[in-house]
């Protein structure tokens, strides 16, 4: 019998740091794995669950709902462990949350960090429903000495030659907010596997990484957790050295549905010449909307906002825009009621992180 060998594609190293170079294997396969929300989504208040975007670092964890639970403990009076149908029975909160990955902008980056390459569509908003976390935290009795709570995931995996299950950190302080919620379902159904199944935490106002999901341990601690996804990753810095400032709130971000119809291969968009109806979202996690503005050649004009759908969703935006025939390049930026101004330029860093760089869709008027 003779053997078949297997032959090894050639596949070129992956680039050690950000580069110019072409989109790796490695990146297509992630974002194969990661998909975005398609724009055309922000046209619901909540976005269908399997419309939402996803990240997920290892490997979604098969869990038996009847044999999971959920354990407090660490430095508290009295360690606790729940099952689902315990949580489930506990008070309950359903909140409009938009989430978004720190890492969406980061294809639009030059030099571009090799991770999950996001265009500018890694969001979504759902109706999470769960127990308030602080009710949980009062019922184990915190100790004084406890500094910080430690989230942890079903997940595990390696990253930069480390092995570690996914976990993520909040003060005492953060803890203690009531938004934050136990998420057992989303838009009124039981989570989906991809989305934390049977419980996450859901930490709104913050970038995506805090929300653990596939949530099996909650534990206090009295030193700052130094885990790779809290002290390593998720920081804002220069350079490979420098420790830098931690990724929190979500940046202000408008996005806009692109108008007309698209060609398939590159998605350059045709519209009608004449009056063209504009509609899109805008959040931010720092602070309230305060306004939008869209732009079409690199002039701003201001839209209309409709009524916000709570303090931690996106808001809906709309204007009319007299299409000219010819090439028009379209934007739009969101300013918060802190001043947060959307740049128009990078937002550039050596993960890639918080870049809220304006949305340029290419269309052309006919
Ligand atoms: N356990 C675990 N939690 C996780 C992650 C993960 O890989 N494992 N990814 C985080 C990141 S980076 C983001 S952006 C959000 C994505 O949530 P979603 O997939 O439900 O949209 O989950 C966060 N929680
Ligand atoms: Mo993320």
């Amino acid at each position: 019998m003779s053997e078949m060998q297997l032959s090894r594609p050639t596949i070129p190293p992956l680039p050690q740091g950000p580069t110019e170079g072409p989109l790796t294997v490695e990146e297509l396969q992630l974002s194969a794995r990661n998909h975005a929300m398609p724009l055309e989504a922000l046209r619901y208040d909540l976005t269908p669950a399997g419309l939402h975007y996803l990240l997920i670092h290892f490997d979604i964890p098969l869990i038996d709902p009847a044999a999971w639970r959920l354990s407090v403990g660490g430095s508290v009076a009295r360690a606790i462990e729940l099952t689902l149908d315990e949580i489930r029975a506990r008070p309950s909160v359903s909140l409009p949350v938009t989430l978004e990955c720190a890492g969406n902008g980061r294809s639009r980056l030059h030099p571009r960090p090799v991770s999950q390459p996001w265009v500018t569509e890694a969001v979504g908003t759902a109706l999470w429903t769960g127990t308030p976390l602080s009710g949980l935290l009062a019922e184990a009795g915190v100790l004084d000495e406890a500094v910080e709570i430690v989230f942890t995931g079903a997940d595990h995996g390696f990253e930069k030659g480390e092995e570690l299950d996914y976990a993520r950190s909040l003060s005492l302080a953060d803890a203690s907010r009531p938004e934050i919620l136990l998420a057992y379902a989303m838009n009124g159904q039981p989570l989906l596997p991809q989305h934390g199944f049977p419980l996450r935490l859901l930490v709104p106002g913050w970038y995506g990484m805090a929300s653990v999901k596939w949530l099996t341990r909650i534990e206090a601690v009295t030193r700052p957790f130094e885990g790779y996804y809290q002290a390593t990753n998720y920081h804002y810095r220069r350079g490979p050295d420098e420790r830098g400032e931690p990724v929190r709130r979500i940046r202000p971000r408008a996005l806009l549905v692109p108008p007309g119809y698209p060609d398939f291969l590159t998605r350059r968009r045709t519209v009608a010449a004449g009056p063209c109806r504009i509609e899109g979202r805008a959040w931010s996690g720092e602070a309230p909307i305060e306004r939008v503005e869209f732009g079409v050649d690199g002039g701003w004009m201001p839209v209309e906002l409709d009524p916000p759908q709570g303090a931690f969703a996106w808001r809906r935006w709309s204007c009319v825009w007299e299409a000219e025939p010819g090439e028009h390049i379209l934007s739009c930026r969101a300013i918060d009621a802190a001043g947060n101004v959307q740049p128009i330029e990078q937002n550039w860093n050596w993960i890639g992180v918080g870049n809220n760089m304006a949305q340029a869709i290419p269309v052309t008027v006919r």
